[in-house]
């Protein structure tokens, strides 16, 4: 193994604590910042191989999102700018947990299982969150790739959809885009721009949008942007990581959940507001009424209002494709039946994390898929693509199909297609609420949410709790989904479903039902069911 030389003893620099063991998980590495130096390094080896294995550039993103900021993590993004393959975040986690002595043979493991040819050369991109642990992680990360021979490029601060772009736009020979932040601001803004132009009556009222930076990387990001957009958007800034801490009582993640807005946001009533996550690749919209009431327009939200768009332009534009909508458990009832009922638009509901959305929303010649956090983006096939960009330039279309077409094809151009991106996706809000003349409450009021409540319940193994059915059922423990079954009968418009959660050692429960009052008692009797049928500990809830 005179090979791993290097890797042996460069990962003595990165030690890695005695016992300590760690997932893979739906995003990623993700644990207190401290413990993750060893796993940095090792993912930098595995991101290598990766590469030599695709002969492709591979991403490393270092972040922990919406986590606080003591914590951090990583995770692999793959050629077309995709989650890392589930194959890979097995060997993720067989790599972090080594034990020194058996890092080489892991490695060696991997490289004959995967049969990698080690003459190949290999590229990495790397990037950052903007977190105080994350510049030395990502020098880990590097030392990793250096030290089996790989080539780095560190693009340093970006918030994760950047990164996601950069690999794609590489491994396409630049036919999605440049690899470079400016020629992301440009793709992007240059779309915006033709795209606004199509606005009607657009005062500066209209064009002007309160963003929750979250205190992290968007912020940073966004101000960049800003440049660009040639005031065909006025943004105006909180929580740009000046002075507030990440994550911390702000941000996209804070607001779903508290169903509030951040702290430090100038809102007057009826201002359009929206909120980014800690990495910027999820955003939610919100708005207070003239009574001071606080409303949410959330992931669900934003799919109906994407899709409805789209939907209308494939229609002007006399094409026939197929437009679907990929959901979670977590869309609320209200979404789901509006789009399959009213909008007769395809749904489809996968288990929760984007790369089960993903996967599934590459299925259809248009996939909108949005997770109720605010996560998600649109795919076009290439089949898609090409009718369309074929008809923006048909000069014997008529001026209807062929306007369609247009502002189709600029808003292909405005999607980050990689992954769900929050500046990208509020680009595409608020081009489609101007081209539209929608205002924000207009958009709102579109459906009317059935009120809802999550509850988390502690278990002593949260593994117990198999599903199906895209998580909408328990398999086991047995007894479980007949008490949830009879629960749910004893209310209205009601659902309500339970899974163990991917980032966080509990057990989640969702309920929905006609009113507040019941979709909270609901949950507190589904969190009990849990509690007593799957080995609750603790407090009973
Ligand atoms: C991760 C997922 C997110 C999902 C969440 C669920 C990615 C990039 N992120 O943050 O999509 O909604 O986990 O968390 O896939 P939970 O399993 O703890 O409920
Ligand atoms: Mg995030």
């Amino acid at each position: 193994m005179a090979q791993f030389q290097e890797v042996s003893q460069k990962s003595l620099l990165h030690p890695k604590p005695k016992g300590l063991m760690l997932q893979y998980g739906t995003a990623g590495f993700r644990t207190t910042a401290k413990d993750l130096d060893h796993v940095m390094f090792r993912m930098g080896l595995l991101a290598t191989l990766r590469s030599k294995k695709t002969k492709s550039t591979i991403g490393v993103m270092v972040t922990a999102s919406h986590n606080p900021e003591e914590d951090n993590g990583v995770k692999l993004i793959d050629p077309m700018g995709e989650m890392v393959t589930p194959a890979w975040e097995g060997y993720a986690t067989q790599l972090a947990n080594a034990e020194q002595e058996a890092l080489c043979t892991v490695l060696k493991d991997i490289i004959e299982k995967e049969d990698i040819n080690m003459s190949e050369t290999a590229s990495v991109f790397i990037g950052r969150d903007t977190r105080p642990s994350s510049e030395n992680l990502s020098q880990a990360v590097l030392d990793g790739i250096s030290s089996l021979g790989g080539n780095s490029k560190d693009y340093g601060l970006v918030t994760t959809p950047q990164l996601h772009y950069m690999v794609r736009c590489r491994n396409t020979n630049g036919s999605y885009g440049t690899d470079t932040l400016q020629g992301y601001y440009q793709k992007i803004s240059q779309a915006f721009i033709k795209l606004i132009k199509n606005a009607k009556n657009h005062t500066d009222d209209q064009k002007r949008l309160l963003v929750d930076g979250a205190n992290g990387i968007g912020a940073l990001k966004l101000r960049e942007l800003e440049i660009f957009l040639e005031s065909a958007l006025q943004v105006l800034l909180f929580n740009d990581g000046s002075n507030g801490k990440l994550n911390y009582m702000c941000g996209a993640d804070y607001v779903k959940v508290q169903q509030k807005s951040p702290k430090g946001m100038g809102m007057e009533a009826g201002q359009r507001c929206c909120s980014f996550d800690g990495d910027a690749d999820r955003i939610v919209y919100y708005y207070n009424d003239s009574v001071g009431c606080f409303h949410l327009l959330d992931g669900d939200k934003i799919a109906t209002l994407i899709s409805t768009y789209l939907k209308e332009l494939l229609t002007q534009a006399g094409l026939n494709l197929q437009i679907a909508v990929v959901q979670t458990a977590y869309a609320n009832g209200s979404s789901t039946l509006y789009l399959e009922d009213i909008m007769k638009v395809t749904v489809c509901c996968t288990k929760t994390g984007v790369k089960h959305l993903h996967h599934a929303a590459q299925n259809f010649d248009i996939g909108v898929y949005f997770e109720a956090n605010g996560h998600g983006t649109v795919l076009f096939s290439q089949k898609a693509e090409e009718q369309i960009r074929q008809l923006a330039k048909d000069t014997n279309a008529s001026d209807e199909k062929k306007h369609a077409a247009e502002l189709l094809e600029n808003t292909i151009n405005l999607i980050n297609q990689a992954t769900g991106d929050a500046i990208s996706d509020m680009l595409v809000i608020e081009a489609v609420l101007a081209v539209k003349g929608m205002t924000v409450q207009e958009w709102d009021s579109i459906y009317t949410d059935l009120p809802n409540r999550q509850l988390k319940v502690k278990v002593a193994d949260r593994r117990v709790i198999d599903t199906k059915d895209a998580e909408r059922r328990t398999v086991t423990p047995a007894g479980l989904q007949d008490a949830i079954d009879s629960l749910v009968k004893k209310y209205t418009k009601a659902r309500a479903f339970v899974r163990p959660s991917g980032t966080e050692d509990v057990v989640r429960v969702y309920a929905e039902a006609d009113t507040q009052e019941s979709a909270d008692g609901l949950a507190h009797e589904v969190s009990l069911a849990v509690y007593c049928l799957a080995g609750g500990v603790g407090e009973k809830p």
